[in-house]
């Protein structure tokens, strides 16, 4: 029990001492409810963290020394999670290595960074990873990985671990098999190949995308596509990965973007109630988040608080590439997201210091 310092007679005191005792407390003392401050935005560079990505090989391996062979993202200021309710991981699977099949109550989304040759295999769908590609692991589905390839494979690993945790619904299971057996190669995929067109007999049956393996270059046409001819003032040429039966996102507790800022463009700040873990997969350009500018290049990650104003910009030449993971769905479920446009100094916050790092 907190020690309560106001009270002015002894009988004030007496009220507080029992009520500490009983186990009740005065909501008169409890200061009102604020955005919790703990965390600050943060970017780790590539050229940091592939080094230690990549001895990572020479200190562990999965299924002989350890469960899986991930470095998260830690932000300062939490005990876990890259956020409060996303945690986001490299990990590293060299030629010929299995991480063990299993599944979990988390949500898991792979993003992949480099090599080519290794798979996941989702529910028995055999996914091949290549950079720029999207696989979904959704809740409670069995995956596990394998490198059939000559190549190490990195990929970003981003998980609704923090919040599952929270809700006391974190529920692990091994398969009896280092793999599963598999049904089929790149399934799901085919059965939604146009992107545009879905099998006609079927209708929405999971509570997660019946895609589970978004390629790149289809991210990336459609990109250059939707540049032609619309963009948003706050996000430039931004698409959400969508759930082909819905529409809606992908997953239900995050979503994943992917977004071209392009040359020249320094959008408009907003912030949001919901967060996001990003990866410049591409390009380079800088965002200025809370008032502080963070540069970026290719293969850096960064991390944005809820309720922070945020902007980007690309002052080179060429396309800058981001792709990130956000909390949006589940803010937007509970009636809790929110938005807000920067309005003073025609969208753009003072920058008031630069990220070092
Ligand atoms: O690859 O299955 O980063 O289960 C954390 C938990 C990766 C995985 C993580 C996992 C996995
Ligand atoms: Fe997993």
């Amino acid at each position: 029990m907190a020690t309560i310092e106001r009270f002015n007679t002894e009988d004030e005191r007496q009220y507080y001492e029992t009520a500490g005792r009983v186990q009740v407390k005065p909501g008169w003392l409890q200061g009102e409810g604020q955005p919790m401050p703990e965390m600050e935005p943060y970017l780790w560079r590539w050229a940091e963290v592939e080094p230690l990505v990549m001895k990572s090989g020479e200190l562990v391996t999965p299924d002989r020394d350890v469960e899986r062979r991930t470095l998260r993202l830690a932000t300062p200021g939490l005990d876990r999670g890259t956020t409060h309710t996303i945690t986001a991981a490299l990990q590293l699977l060299l030629p010929g290595e299995n991480a063990p099949a299993h599944r979990h109550t988390p949500t898991a989304i792979r993003w992949v960074l480099k090599g080519t040759g290794a798979y996941t295999t989702v529910e028995g769908d055999k996914c091949y990873m290549e950079p720029g590609d999207l696989v979904l692991t959704p809740s409670w589905t069995w995956h596990d990985h394998n490198n059939e390839g000559e190549e190490p494979m990195v990929w970003l690993d981003g998980l609704d671990v923090p919040l599952v945790r929270y809700l006391r619904a974190n529920f692990y299971e091994a398969y009896p098999e280092d793999q599963q057996p598999i049904v089929g190669v790149a399934e799901s995929e085919r059965k939604f190949a146009s992107g545009a067109l879905r099998p006609a007999w079927e209708e929405p049956s999971a509570p997660y995308s019946a895609l589970w393996h978004y390629k790149w270059d289809k991210t990336h046409e459609a990109l250059h596509q939707l540049a032609e001819v619309d963009a948003s003032p706050f996000d430039d040429v931004a698409m959400e990965f969508s759930d082909p039966m819905t529409g809606g996102p992908v997953l239900r507790t995050m979503t994943c973007w992917a977004q071209m800022i392009r040359p020249g463009i320094a959008t408009r700040a907003h912030r949001q109630t919901s967060c996001a873990v990003y990866q410049v997969y591409k390009g380079e350009g800088h965002s200025v988040i809370d008032g502080k500018r963070f540069d970026w290049t290719e293969g850096d990650f960064f991390v944005v608080p809820p309720w922070v104003w945020h902007e980007h910009a690309n002052n080179s030449g060429d396309e800058a590439i981001l792709f990130s993971i956000q909390d949006i769905p589940i803010m937007k479920q509970m009636a809790l997201y929110r938005e807000e446009p920067y309005e003073a100094n025609a969208g753009h916050q003072p920058v008031t210091g630069h990220f070092k790092g």
